[in-house]
Order: C-alpha cells, then structure tokens, then sequence
C-alpha cells in the first residue's frame, strides 16, 4: 500500500468523475500531502459543497461532510470553533465557492480562520452540465453563453487578498509535485488559506470550446500557466490570459481566529455567565483583545 492510501476510502468507488477529470489529480495531491504531514485521518475532517469536486470528500477515509451548494465553508466554520484542534479541509468547485459561496469565501478570508480551502477552478457549473461561473473566461462558449461569454472573470487570488485572506496560492493539475506541495504548505498556515486548483472540464467546457479531450484542455492550461516572475512583468492585456502558479501571498502576523476566540470570546462568556444579568456588559468592559501577534 502506498503511504497516501490509507486516507483513500476505496469503497466508495468508482468516482462520478469522467475519465481524465483533474478533480482525480487533485485528490492524489491532498491525499499525498496529508501522508508527507503523516497526519492522523481522524484529526481531519474533509468538508464540501455541492459539485464534481463538492463529491471528493467522498472518497476520503477521514471525518467527512458533504454539505449543501456553496455552503461548505459555514459548515466548516462551526466545525473549527468546536474543535479547534482538527485539520478542517474544505474542497469546492469555483461555482459553489465564488457564486452561490461567495460570500461566505469573502468573510471566512476577512476572519482568518484556521480552514484550508482547496477550491478547483475548472471554470465551468461541471456537475449540472455546463453553465457559466464566475470563473469563466471571457468569450468561453458555456450551456448558458452560447454565444460566447461577455463577462470579466474574477481574479479570485486578488478578491481573496481584497478581503483579507492570509494565505493564497495557485497551481495547476498538470504540475502534480508543486501542487501537492503548496498544498502541503498551505495545511501548514495556520489562518485562513486557499489554494487555487486550475483543473480540466473536457467534457463540459472544451467540448464546446474545440478541447473536448483532457490532452486538448491540458495543454490549454499548460500554455497560460506562467510564474509570478514572469505575470508581474505583463501588460494588463497579457495578464488577463494567465494563470500565475505558486505562493501568491502570504501574512502570518495576523492571528487566527478561534485561537481569538478562545482567548477572549470564551472566558469573557464564562466570567458573564457566573455574573448572572448584566454579566455580559461587565465582562465586555474588562476584554483587552490583541488581535495581532501576541503580547
Ligand atoms: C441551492 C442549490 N442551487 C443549485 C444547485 C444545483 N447545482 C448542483 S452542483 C452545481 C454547480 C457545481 O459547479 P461547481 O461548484 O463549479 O463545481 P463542479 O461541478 O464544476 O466541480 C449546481 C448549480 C444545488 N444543488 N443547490
């Protein structure tokens, strides 16, 4: 058995994954990095939306959650603050986290809590056939922009910063060693953390856009991956068309969230709870929050 093995559930295969879906790469990246971290599968607990890449959890012989579309990082929220001391790990497609998620994305950034996101960007709805996302490129042929689609896509790494992210990366499905490697880095960040999995949607993507095989989709991929380096010395007009890989940022001066909690929220609770009425006002006056670094 090969060491990534033993966080695979094997019975619940086979995948709903068609064959050559980057989502099955991506699988092998966490699983590998979680073997390399030697991390114990009962201290994770994997957490997904709705979505091809909301099923990965699925396959993980770890605590697992699949959750409701675009709801997985709430979910994982509540999971973190319980047990704080857990590896919570939320995968999700680009439309359940930057569309119907997107919200939740914005703030769990804005708290800097301690989940680490994977969020697979294969640029398209894949499991309900093919509608836009806010991650599709413009002039992209979709179900739902059959005549090419009109709308700038988010540069997602810059919202994240935007909002507040601590830790944000990218990488793609043809680059399987860095990928498992910004991964691994990322479980190690202790705030709030994304990384970006540029993936392959043949089938409901290229197809319609003259890449109907994961070759076709991959080389695509290849062609606009290019490094930091290389994306900062662009025009605007070069970047739109690039997918820079690799740590696009990251702040560990900031501290995470339910340590914040737990330093000041709970025993502020526990003071007012043994005041009795009015405690909460009481215990508020004498909280002195440090919100950055220690002491
Ligand atoms: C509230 C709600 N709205 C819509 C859906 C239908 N739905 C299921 S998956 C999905 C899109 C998934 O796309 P994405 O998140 O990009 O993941 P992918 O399948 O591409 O991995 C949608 C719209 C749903 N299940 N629940």
């Amino acid at each position: 058995m090969r060491d990534y093995e033993k966080y695979i559930r094997y019975r619940t295969f086979p995948s709903p994954w068609c064959p050559g879906c980057g989502i099955g790469v991506t699988l092998k990246a966490i699983a590998t990095a979680f073997a390399e971290l030697d991390l114990d599968p009962d201290d994770i607990v994997a957490v997904s939306g709705i979505g091809c890449s909301g099923r990965m959890p699925t396959f993980f012989n770890t605590n697992t959650l699949h959750t409701t579309h675009g709801r997985a990082l709430t979910f994982a929220t509540g999971i973190k603050l319980a047990r704080p001391d857990k590896n919570v790990i939320v995968i999700s497609g680009d439309g359940d986290s930057s569309a119907i998620g997107g919200n939740h994305l914005i703030h769990a950034a804005r708290r800097n809590i301690g989940i680490k996101m994977i969020l697979i960007n294969n640029g398209i709805y894949g499991m309900t056939g093919g509608q836009v996302s806010p991650l599709t490129p413009q002039k992209f042929v979709t179900e739902t922009t059959p005549f090419g689609n009109i709308e700038p896509k988010f540069n997602i790494a810059d919202l994240l910063m935007g909002a507040g992210a601590t830790f944000v990366a990218r990488e793609t499905v043809n680059r399987m060693k860095p990928l498992k490697d910004v991964i691994k880095k990322s479980f190690l960040h202790k705030g709030f953390s994304v990384v970006e999995v540029i993936s392959n949607c043949h089938v409901n993507l290229g197809r319609r856009n003259k890449m109907k095989d994961p070759i076709s989709m991959t080389k695509w991929i290849a062609g606009r991956t290019v490094t930091k380096t290389q994306y900062d010395k662009m025009t605007p007009e070069e970047q739109d068309h690039k997918y820079p890989v690799g740590l696009i940022h990251e702040n560990t001066s900031r501290l995470e969230y339910s340590e914040l909690y737990y330093k000041h929220i709970v025993p502020a609770a526990q003071e007012a709870a043994k005041k009795g009425p009015g405690g909460a006002a009481f215990a508020a006056q004498k909280n002195t929050i440090t919100y950055r670094g220690s002491k």
